[in-house]
């Protein structure tokens, strides 16, 4: 797990970085306009700026290794406009019940004999109730025995729900802010931007780590993007995880003829998350198939540190688990220890 935020700053920062820090101001908070420069920062001078942080926060440079299950697939009521999961939607994915636990734990055991560091469950719920929760924290304990680090995405939590979760020893739960708050507005009308923040801020009352991204490529602006990056950098502490997913455009959602992001674009997005949130660990999530092994080269160089890992994500597809130990042993990139399984041995 990551240290606090509030430790102090490696010794060995160096200078460029201690200017960098001093873009931000006295009380640590970001503007949309200072994330706004970084993304206009010529292209190289930004990826020079994203190394530094990430050399110097991460000095192993290991990539973290996730793995997805889907474990109540469809039928949701919400109405994200990227979500192929929603009820309202015409898509090809069908309403499944909630998995069994014996199920849920084959597929645990073969993430983590993959080489997989995190189990992330997900299930297409507005919320869970609370006899769902009593069944998702049978699967935490048995993944966690596994010695897996564990992570659910269940839709919004209350704060009992959340203490439930970290006490059958959740470690991480993620919920995504998605996008900047006004363009939010076009892409959801079911649930607001102040109860995600609601949801979150259970998380971290609970003690449990937070995983918190979200989707670009959905038509937003450059300054949306920034927008979103500097909710996300201003949580406080920001999340130890930020998932940046590129929209898979899924047919029968409204966003289906989405133009995909220009790919340099992409590699920017990352590269200032990795700035902004320096400690954190930065995904590449959804739509790695799309993005093909030089533009995912350049989003490792500008500081992504963890991906999603095996062939499906929830509905959709994801590069063969082979593919990507491929791609990562060409790089040189080594993927990352899991500390729990080290505590095993
Ligand atoms: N239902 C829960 C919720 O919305 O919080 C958890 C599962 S939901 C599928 C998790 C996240 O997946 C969403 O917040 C969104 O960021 C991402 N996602 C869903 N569909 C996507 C798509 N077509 N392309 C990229 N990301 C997607
Ligand atoms: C996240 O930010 N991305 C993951 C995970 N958190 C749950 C989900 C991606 C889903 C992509 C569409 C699908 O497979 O259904
Ligand atoms: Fe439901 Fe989550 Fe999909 Fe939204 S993103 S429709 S809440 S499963």
């Amino acid at each position: 797990m990551l240290d606090s935020q509030t430790v102090e700053k490696p010794l060995t920062l160096m200078k460029s970085q201690a200017d960098l820090r001093k873009e931000v101001d006295a009380s640590g908070v970001w503007s949309v306009a200072q994330i706004e420069a970084l993304f206009a920062l010529p292209f190289n001078e930004l990826m020079l700026k994203a190394q530094e942080t990430h050399k110097t926060y991460f000095p192993e440079g290991d990539v973290e290794l996730a793995t997805l299950l889907s474990i109540k697939t469809g039928g949701c009521p919400e109405d994200c406009s990227y979500c192929p999961q929603a009820a309202r939607y015409d898509t090809d994915v069908k309403a499944e019940k909630l998995m069994g636990l014996e199920e849920v734990l084959e597929a645990a055991k073969a993430a983590k004999a993959a080489g997989s560091n995190r189990f992330c469950m997900g299930a297409a719920w507005r919320e869970p109730k609370d006899r769902d929760i009593e069944k998702v924290t049978a699967m935490i304990k048995g993944v966690k025995a596994l010695g897996l680090e564990t992570c659910a995405t269940l839709g919004m939590l209350e704060a009992d729900q959340a203490q439930a979760l970290q006490e059958a020893g959740l470690d991480f739960y993620n919920h995504n802010l998605d996008t900047s708050e006004d363009f939010y507005r076009s892409v959801i009308s079911t649930r607001g931007y102040q109860d995600r923040l609601d949801t979150i801020s259970n998380v971290r009352a609970a003690g449990m780590s937070v995983c918190c991204g979200g989707i670009v490529g959905m038509g937003e602006s450059r300054e949306q993007r920034a927008a979103f990056l500097t909710q996300l950098a201003n949580l406080s502490p920001y999340p130890e995880s930020v998932p940046i997913n590129h929209l898979v455009p899924v047919a029968g959602t409204p966003l289906a003829e989405q133009k995909p992001l220009d790919p340099l674009e992409f590699v920017r997005t990352i590269a200032v998350a990795r700035i902004t949130m320096p400690k954190a660990r930065v995904r590449l999530s959804a739509g790695r198939q799309e993005l093909g092994r030089a533009v995912q080269a350049m989003c490792f160089l500008a500081g992504a540190n963890s991906i999603f890992y095996g062939e499906q994500l929830l509905t959709t597809g994801n590069p063969e688990a082979e593919q990507d130990r491929a791609l990562l042993a060409e790089l040189g990139l080594k993927t990352k220890k899991s500390s729990k399984a080290e505590v095993l041995i």
